[in-house]
């Protein structure tokens, strides 16, 4: 550890996941050579798991494991799976000096054949067929499921339903890489997570990457004890062993130190990606204990997951053509209003629906031939007209929007709190005309998670940073920015502005009609 390295988020960036060197407990992990089934690594729990020492099979066969049947079973079924970057069940077989049952689960890395042995729980064809049912009848419920949040609802329940975990929750990723829990299914008796934000630094780049990749990730006991892999030689060219698509791969220290602050025992995590994106997780959490589950439910978990992933886009499609027509329903009622009162600003203003109604915003300002109407939480009058003045000589387009106002207007800077997002309409080219959304500092806004549950500082003397110091870090980060304008709402704005302007114009005519 170097003190003179500023110890900052990207330290967490850089710890290399997939190349642990040991594996969770509740299986061993074996590296072979093909064709000839050598064992070039091993997982050091083999005494307890096939009553071998690990020096006893290093430079062995696999076959030494199993009798000649057996052996012809695994060659045939290793044939028949396309296990290349994906690890695939194979077969269940009796190993080892007391012939115990185990699952094996297997894929190829780096050349080699990797083959991870879980003692098998050996599901009835009953429990298969009910968890068929259970997917099927999820897949079906996300398909009808009309909004995204509906959808996510149903994800949750059918994933807790199948894995009995204390707590499952759709977690969403933002445009800034924080996220939010959109859905909960939990147990009465813990506190709900529901809308809660978490940072970005919450769940790393490489992490991200490595998701993509693998789909679906277990820790059945957060308490666990890292085993070590051992090799036929120190140099072997499997070392490091890619762990990427291993199931048994150890989980980061700081990610467990995480959970254990979250009250987490045992934790699952399932990829949902759309268009080769990461866009959120289905997280699962146990509190009453360790929480283990078959290659079965985990297999069905992840098949879940690549189906509902395909229907994500058109889920955030109804959502948003929603959202239009909503803004569109309240755009006539406004127009409506203009129209009969014969005045612009009483219209947008006095009645309902009104402007605070339309696009969501902490504050607006109506700002028309000199008046100027403030509604909901805004900079004081003097400090609009002053901005209203720097947008005429300094933005040329009729719509401007940012989330980061005091980067461009650094006067602003004493009203952060309130205006650290703006959306600008001009309604003329020539007058200061103007409406105005101000958006709060994101930190005032939404609910963040990682504050409370995540004690710790920076460790003395390590280079680790821990989850509380990473809530401050990027504390700092966001300081002076809001919820981004989202391109529905920027729309919604053009489009009235292009009602009034055209109601104003309607207006003109008629009234010169009139003069005629
Ligand atoms: C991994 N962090 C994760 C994972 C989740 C979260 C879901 C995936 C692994 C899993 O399935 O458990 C985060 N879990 C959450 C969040 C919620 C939740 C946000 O339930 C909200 C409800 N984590 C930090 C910091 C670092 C960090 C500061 O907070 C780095 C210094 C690291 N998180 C970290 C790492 C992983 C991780 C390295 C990868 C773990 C692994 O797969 O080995």
């Amino acid at each position: 550890y170097d003190p003179s390295f500023p110890v900052d988020l990207t330290t967490c960036d850089r710890e290399p996941i997939h190349i642990p060197g040991s594996i969770q407990p509740h299986g061993a992990l074996m590296v072979l050579s093909e064709p000839d089934l050598t064992i070039i690594q091993v997982s050091a729990n083999t005494p307890a798991l096939l009553g071998h020492m690990p020096q006893e099979l290093l430079g062995q066969s696999f076959s030494l494991l199993m009798g000649p049947e057996a052996l012809a079973n695994f060659r045939e079924s290793l044939a028949n799976e396309q296990i290349e970057s994906t690890a695939l069940y194979l077969l269940t077989l009796a190993l080892g000096r007391e012939g115990r049952m185990f699952d094996l689960i297997a894929h190829r890395m780096q050349g080699m054949l990797i083959v991870e042995l879980e003692p098998s729980t050996q599901s009835d064809q009953s429990v298969i067929l009910r968890v068929y049912r259970m997917v099927r009848s999820a897949v079906t419920a996300c398909q009808r499921a009309p909004t995204l949040r509906a959808f996510a609802q149903s994800l949750a329940g059918a994933v807790r339903k199948l894995t009995c975990f204390d707590r499952v929750m759709v977690y969403q990723f933002q445009a800034d890489g924080c996220g939010v829990v959109i859905a909960e299914e939990k147990d009465e008796a813990f506190e709900s997570y529901l809308d809660l934000h978490y940072p970005a630094s919450d769940i790393p780049r490489q992490a991200r990457a490595l998701y993509l990749r693998n789909w679906l990730r277990l820790i059945p006991d957060v308490t666990y004890q890292p085993v070590p892999m051992l090799a036929i030689s120190p140099d072997h060219p499997s070392i490091p062993l890619d762990m990427s698509y291993a199931a048994l791969r150890s989980v980061s220290p700081i990610h467990i130190e995480y959970l254990i602050n979250m009250g987490a025992k045992a934790s699952m995590s399932i990829s949902l990606i759309k268009n080769g994106q990461l866009w959120g997780l289905v997280a699962c959490h146990h509190h009453t204990g360790p929480h283990d589950l078959p290659y079965d439910i985990r297999a069905a978990c992840e098949f879940l997951g690549h189906v509902v992933s395909l229907q994500i886009g058109d889920k955030e499609a109804a959502e948003e053509a929603a959202d239009t027509i909503a803004f569109q329903g309240i755009q006539a009622a406004l127009v409506q209003q203009m129209s009969v009162a014969n005045d612009v600003v009483a219209g947008l203003t006095q009645f309902h629906p009104n402007l605070t109604n339309f696009i969501d915003a902490g504050g607006v300002a109506v700002c028309l031939e000199g008046q100027h109407v403030l509604m909901g939480t805004t900079p004081p009058e003097a400090v609009v007209r002053e901005l209203i003045e720097w947008l005429g000589q300094e933005v040329r387009d009729s719509i401007f929007a940012t989330h980061s106002l005091p980067q461009h207007y650094p006067p602003i800077t004493p009203f952060t709190a309130i205006a650290s997002g703006l959306l600008a309409v001009r309604l003329d080219r020539t007058r200061p005309n103007y409406l105005l959304w101000f958006r709060p500092e994101v930190i005032q806004t939404v609910r963040w998670g990682g504050n409370p549950t995540k004690p710790a500082e920076v460790q003395e003397g390590s280079a680790v940073l821990t989850p509380r110091r990473s809530f401050e870090v990027w504390k700092e980060r966001v300081i002076q920015t809001a919820i981004p304008w989202r391109s529905c709402e920027v729309a919604a704005a053009r489009d009235l502005r292009r009602a009034i302007i055209d109601l104003v114009l309607y207006k003109v005519e008629e009234l010169s009609r009139l003069n005629e």
